[in-house]
């Protein structure tokens, strides 16, 4: 087993133990979106991050409450980017999606208490000398709040329809996308202590791959069905959504995607071979895109 596959399933693990396993309607509704499968790409991110920063062997155990409290994070932004006045999707992770089989009420309060939750798991961690736990609940809130995530997703809203330029899909891409994939990198970077220069490297690593990411996630969205993708294909193209491919086409976004993640690569450099899995990430994403 790879150490990715052994970092999935040790966040896996770790998921199946922070919601409460009564079966009120609520909790089953949270447990049934965190725990459908997904690729695990922002926990991962971040347990690799701390163990490109620090050799000490407990390091995962340490980062494993942010890392679930990532996912929670992320799920309750896919449960409510599904609902029918945002993006209104039946599919989700191979699955209906939380409102299909809830309904929308309990889908709006699912999405609800698991970012409510990603906050209480982030209390759990004994922060490191260098950063206070203030920092680590400033960082996760602002890349949650209404000038990262939530722009993004009001600029995608608002930009359904029209024509975009560049700059637009950009500006929507590196809040939407990128700002959890920064946060994900630079908490686990924090845990482990980093140094000011690897928490930079971690950032700029970040910012490259989230966009790489979110191109080749667009150009997916033409060229693989929705059985592939676990999710309906197709989509954004036929709701002329401001995506790469839609504004620049698919071969000078594949281009773009290179170019992005030999970037992310080069600043892995002062990791040295312990950088080896974030550089093994970028590499895996761009060969989605093929
Ligand atoms: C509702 C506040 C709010 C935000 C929604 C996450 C999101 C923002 C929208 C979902 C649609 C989308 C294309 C978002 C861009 C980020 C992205 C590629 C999400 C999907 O992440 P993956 O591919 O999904 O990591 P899994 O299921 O593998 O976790």
């Amino acid at each position: 087993m790879n150490s990715v596959d052994k970092n999935t399933k040790l966040i896996n693990v770790a998921l199946q133990r922070v919601l409460p396993t009564k079966s009120s309607t609520i909790h089953r509704s949270m447990r049934y979106s965190l725990l459908a499968g997904g690729k695990r790409l922002r926990p991962l991110l971040c347990l690799a991050a701390a163990e490109a920063c620090s050799p000490q062997e407990n390091i995962l155990k340490e980062v494993m409450p942010i890392a679930c409290a990532l996912e929670c994070l992320h799920t309750y932004s896919l449960i409510h980017d599904d609902l029918p006045p945002m993006d209104n999707d039946d599919l989700r992770r191979g699955k209906p999606t939380c409102h299909k089989v809830f309904g929308e009420g309990m889908a709006i309060l699912a999405g609800d208490a698991l970012l409510t939750k990603s906050f209480e798991l982030l209390s759990q961690i004994t922060p490191p000398k260098r950063y206070p736990l203030s920092q680590f609940f400033q960082e996760m809130s602002a890349a949650a709040g209404s000038q990262q995530l939530i722009a993004g997703q009001v600029a995608d809203l608002e930009s359904e329809g029209k024509k975009v330029t560049l700059a637009d899909v950009r500006f929507i891409h590196e809040r939407k996308t990128g700002a959890m994939i920064v946060l994900s990198l630079r908490l686990g970077g924090m845990m482990a202590n980093a140094t000011p220069k690897q928490l930079k490297a971690l950032t700029d690593f970040g910012k490259a791959l989230g966009l790489a990411f979110q191109i080749i996630d667009d150009i997916l969205d033409v060229t693989q069905s929705s059985e592939q993708l676990g999710k309906s294909a197709g989509k954004d193209f036929a709701a002329r959504k401001a995506t790469y491919p839609a504004v620049i086409g698919l071969e000078a976004s594949r281009k773009e995607a290179l170019k992005l993640t030999v970037k992310a690569n080069r600043v892995l450099k002062i990791f040295g071979p312990r950088g080896g899995q974030l550089r093994a990430f970028a590499e895996e994403l761009l060969a989605r895109g093929k």
